[in-house]
């Protein structure tokens, strides 16, 4: 079988892992289909690759950050002409259907022009002294090497969140692709290449997170980490980088409620819940995986919420007509099967869907049902965790107090969403749901780039990407200039 064989980018060359080892990158539709061939790295690729970063950032800070953003501006121009391709590549490696692998590379287009105007911004402040001719200001300087961990469902989307803003504001990346979806974060490095970034200053290592996430995280001389991905490995990788005292920016789950009230459009509502639970096959952090419905729509909504999962075509994304693709690999068909255990047992009751789809085509794949329980209770572990998968729960209540009481009651606080034409409720939704993003008549799906992307709780550690991003790939100087030309003390020779 041939298959096209990709190398790691260590400044600027394209190099095989030193062990030599690889590892195949397959179709989750079309096991069959072989993507490609990726290294296999280790923590001696990881400190070819950062002391490329640290030689690169010697020169690339000193770039003035408008000329650094045309990089930028010119990577979105060509992320443009090669979406097709980008998108199609996408759905081979991780599995969701065309539209939303457009909507991935699109995303990265739409970060790419944002993050290109922050060149001409990178906003410092400036501060009266409280000594005469004396000036005082602070700026915004890059924090060196930093080292970014990215997931497999958004494969171009999420790297590009880090990566851009990094880059704008002058720092050198290693970037770790996960080990499901290498070909996207290649794709889009190379568009940056092409795009005449400076050698050195982006190197991918592929590889797997025991060895090249936690090499990076070790590495003294990185010195931020990027990570997005499930909580388990986030709390991990954060007390790993304490022991070197890295700032570290963690992205996690969620298990996010769309309410339902009695008020609502219930057309919408439906398109909305079915949108935002099977997109991308219910693997993503922001996915609706808890409807909570009001005693006064529940039973219709639920019927005709069940009909409708039913429903979905699911097969291989590539075919336009397909809405729902397979999931990434057999580990996470293995969690949504324990989750319908655990439902089970928990007295859930299942609806529509909960198994694998193993006959005909399915076979060369890993497929499940998009799957409904009904008769949860909010105390139920399939009301608080993360699934990433095709499984939604739905949850009945009587007032709205009691909604916010239970889309609150969990760990995580990634995304919110609540169906009313009532505006007085929805500004109370806004003010007490408590996540880092709500939407209102929208499902829990949908954030765009310019906005902060982040979530309060277990989903994350205080920082943002979107909004918020610049905050995080910059540290701040202070900056005081005496011009007095005599020695000044602060808090002694102006003291009353
Ligand atoms: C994720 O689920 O990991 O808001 C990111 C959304 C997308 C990004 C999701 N724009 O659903």
């Amino acid at each position: 079988m041939t298959y096209p064989k990709y190398l790691n980018l260590i400044g600027g060359e394209w190099l095989p892992a030193k062990s030599g080892k690889t590892t195949l990158n397959l179709n989750p539709a079309d096991h069959s289909d072989v993507v490609g061939e990726f290294p296999a790295s280790g923590p001696e690729d990881v400190n070819a690759a950062v002391a490329a970063a640290k030689k690169a950032y010697a020169e690339w800070r000193l770039v003035p950050a408008p000329k650094r953003a045309e990089v930028l501006m010119r990577t979105g121009l060509l992320l443009k002409e090669r979406k097709e391709q980008f998108a199609s590549d996408m759905t081979r490696e991780m599995g969701k259907v065309l539209a939303e692998t457009r909507g991935d590379v699109q995303e990265a287009i739409d970060e790419a022009f944002y993050v290109a105007g922050e060149g001409r911004r990178l906003f410092g402040v400036t501060t009266p002294s409280e000594l005469q001719n004396k000036f005082a200001m602070s700026v915004r300087m890059p924090v060196g090497v930093c080292g970014l961990i990215t997931p497999w469902n958004f494969p171009m989307a999420i790297p590009s969140w880090k990566l851009f803003p990094a880059l704008v504001a002058g720092n050198a990346c290693v970037i770790k692709p996960a080990t499901d979806t290498p070909l996207s974060v290649y794709n889009l490095v190379r568009t940056l290449v092409d795009a005449g970034l400076p050698p050195g200053v982006v190197n991918i290592v592929s590889g797997g997170g025991g060895s090249v996430g936690n090499a990076l995280v070790d590495h003294p001389d990185v010195r931020a980490i990027s990570f997005t991905g499930s909580s388990e490995v986030g709390s991990h990788v954060g007390q790993r980088a304490a022991a070197t005292f890295k700032p570290v920016s963690l992205e996690m789950g969620g298990k996010n409620a769309m309410i339902v009230m009695n008020d609502a459009n219930l057309d919408l509502a439906l398109d909305g819940a079915l949108w935002g639970s099977f997109g991308t096959t219910g693997q993503r952090c922001t996915a609706t995986s808890r409807i909570l419905l009001q005693w006064g729509i529940a039973a219709e909504f639920t019927e005709r919420f069940v009909t409708l999962a039913k429903e979905l075509k699911v097969g291989n994304g590539l075919d336009e007509s397909i809405e729902v693709g397979p999931q990434v690999n057999a580990s996470q068909i293995e969690t949504s099967k324990s989750y319908v255990e655990i439902a089970l047992g928990e007295g859930a009751k299942l609806l529509a869907g909960g198994h694998p789809l193993t006959q005909g085509d399915y076979a060369k794949g890993t497929f499940f049902e998009p799957t409904v329980f009904g008769g949860v209770t909010p105390s139920m572990r399939i009301a608080r965790e993360e699934v990433f998968g095709p499984v939604v729960s739905l949850i009945e209540f009587d007032s709205f107090e009691q909604a916010i009481e239970i889309a609150n009651s969990i760990d995580y606080g990634l995304s919110t969403a609540i169906f009313t034409k009532d505006v007085n409720r929805a500004f109370a939704a806004m003010r007490d749901l408590e996540a880092g993003i709500t939407y209102i008549n929208a499902p829990t799906i949908g954030a765009e780039v310019h906005l902060p992307f982040g979530g309060v709780k277990h989903t994350g550690n205080g920082h943002r990407e979107g909004l918020g991003a610049i905050d995080f790939f910059t540290t701040w100087k202070a900056v005081y200039v005496d011009y007095s030309d005599k020695l000044q003390r602060a808090q002694i020779d102006n003291a009353e």
